[in-house]
């Protein structure tokens, strides 16, 4: 299936209320990727259009979504864009009909049932979506019932009923997935925020999911939907960090956890006695 995902437009001038005009600030997202990589190892035609980081117009999109010639496209938003996620599948919709519109990420995952009462939602994805987008592409592709799919919302679509599964059980070893592909990105179009790096090519790593505190009841990572606190190993890590100098020469690696870390280092907790090791860059890895 040809399978295009779509993070809308949100710029750093909306992110932090500035009017400073930064071009700087973006990373890809790996949430992303990781769902693009499986989809693809599973013979999928999968692209990212990570539109934060492109100045295209509505007319360019169209464009580029007609000769990709989609048979889904999956919209990515958190709370912030979700407005704009809407619009632009609004703008969308109209001339592609016969395209199934799929939401998820962190807002959708919250409010599934809210998301897919828009008429333009036909699908949402909740939770971590790695596997369940793989289960739902594949029967898409086959013309099969949507009923037990676990972690998908959908309209019935004679009644236009909403129908929530059974969410899917987490991903208890985040080691078992595959390295996030960043082929799918043009990745010289990303760097931290410029006081945030010091030399590039620079780019980031996601080594963990959910907070070991998730005690701040503002916030996400404590909340009733709080994601359980995952690690992922130092091999894995190492592995991930040597394809990254490899392929793409990168100079630091920003690790981006809910959990305070630093840009350059990160801690990994290695037992019981709360003991942790602290991880450097080296300079070359080879
Ligand atoms: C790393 C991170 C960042 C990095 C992003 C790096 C990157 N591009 O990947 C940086 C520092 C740049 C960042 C910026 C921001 N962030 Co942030 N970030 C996080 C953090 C800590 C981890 C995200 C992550 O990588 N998770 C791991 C990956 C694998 O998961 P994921 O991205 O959610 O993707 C999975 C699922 O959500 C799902 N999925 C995701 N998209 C889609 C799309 C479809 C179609 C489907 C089916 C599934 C799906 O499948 C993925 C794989 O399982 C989260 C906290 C959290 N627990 O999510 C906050 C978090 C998402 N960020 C948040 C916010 C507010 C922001 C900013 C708005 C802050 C700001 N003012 O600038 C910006 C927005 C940037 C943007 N355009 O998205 C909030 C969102 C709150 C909300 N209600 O929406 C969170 C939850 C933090 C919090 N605790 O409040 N962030
Ligand atoms: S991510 Fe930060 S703010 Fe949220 S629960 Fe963890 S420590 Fe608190």
């Amino acid at each position: 299936m040809n399978i295009v995902f779509i993070t809308p437009p949100y710029g750093i001038e909306e992110r932090y209320g500035t009017k400073m005009r930064i071009k700087k600030g973006f990373l890809p997202p790996l949430g992303l990727a990781l769902i693009a990589t499986v989809l693809k190892e599973a013979g999928h035609n999968v692209k990212i259009l990570d539109l934060p980081v492109y100045d295209y117009t509505l007319g360019d999109l169209k464009n580029i979504l007609k000769s990709f010639n989609p048979d889904i496209i999956a919209f990515s938003a958190i709370t912030p864009t979700m407005t704009k996620a809407f619009q632009l599948a609004e703008h969308l919709r109209g001339e592609f009909p016969d395209t199934t519109f799929v939401f998820g990420g962190l807002h959708p995952s919250l409010f599934p049932h809210d998301t897919l009462k828009h008429p333009v939602v036909d699908i949402v994805v909740f939770g971590e979506a790695e596997y369940t987008f793989l289960e739902l592409a594949g029967a898409l592709e086959k013309g099969k019932p949507l009923a037990g799919i676990k972690g998908v919302a959908y309209k019935e679509r004679k009644s236009n009923k909403i129908v929530m599964n059974q969410p899917r059980p987490i991903i208890k070893d985040i080691n078992e997935l595959p390295i996030a592909s960043r082929e799918f990105f043009d990745m010289e179009r990303y760097a931290p925020l410029p006081n945030q790096y010091k030399a590039l090519p620079v780019t980031n790593m996601v080594t963990g999911r959910g907070c070991p505190y998730g005690k701040c009841t503002f916030c996400f990572e404590a909340g009733d939907l709080k994601p359980v606190w995952r690690r992922m190993s130092v091999d894995r890590a190492v592995e991930e960090i040597r394809y990254l100098v490899d392929d793409y020469t990168v100079k630091e690696i920003s690790f981006s956890l809910a959990k305070p870390t630093g840009r350059k280092y990160f801690l990994i907790k290695t037992s019981k006695r709360q003991r942790y090791i602290l991880i450097i860059l080296p300079k070359s890895l080879g």
